[in-house]
């Protein structure tokens, strides 16, 4: 027991010792340092649009909300594998938005990321064409987010509709 910790307490291995106790301690205090990111996100309030029951496929949907409304409309034959138009419009008299971005998920599957950052039109259009993957079970069922930036103002609208 002794011969052990002699041989524990050499300096060399001390010295190991305090190494990585202050790499530690780095990484420890880097990670718990708010970047910028992180403070935008806790700032962001997101206000949810409502929605009523309607098909995105068919005809542009409205979401609403107090100052904020859109309509998201998917355009063209939306099936998987095949890509089509997507076309959000903003209506609101006190916000002027800086990004809007569509999602789009199924219901408890992962099937990847597919996110979209729509570009801007001068009419205030916001279009985007988006590319599905198709479903290894066969699902239909998708939820596209949309989700509108603002400054520190967020608007999320859910809408639900089926692939052909
Ligand atoms: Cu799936």
């Amino acid at each position: 027991m002794n011969g052990w910790r002699e041989r524990w307490f050499t300096r060399r291995n001390l010295l190991r010792f305090v190494v990585v106790l202050f790499a530690g301690l780095i990484v420890g205090l880097l990670s718990h340092t708010p970047g910028p990111g992180n403070d935008d996100a806790r700032t962001l309030e997101v206000h949810e649009l409502t929605v009523a029951p309607c098909d995105p496929t068919q005809r542009a949907c409205h979401a609403i909300g107090d100052d904020l409304s859109l309509d998201l409309h998917l355009q063209g034959r939306v099936s998987a594998l095949k890509s089509f138009p997507v076309l959000v419009r903003l209506r609101s008299r006190t916000t002027d938005a800086t990004a809007v971005t569509i999602a789009f998920t199924m219901p408890g599957m992962d099937m990847g990321v597919n996110r979209y950052r729509l570009q801007r039109q001068a009419d205030g259009r916001w279009i985007g064409n988006v590319l599905l993957p198709v479903c290894a079970t066969g699902r239909k069922d998708w939820l596209a987010d949309v989700e509108v930036m603002a400054g520190t103002r967020g608007y999320h609208a859910r809408f639900r509709f089926t692939v052909e």
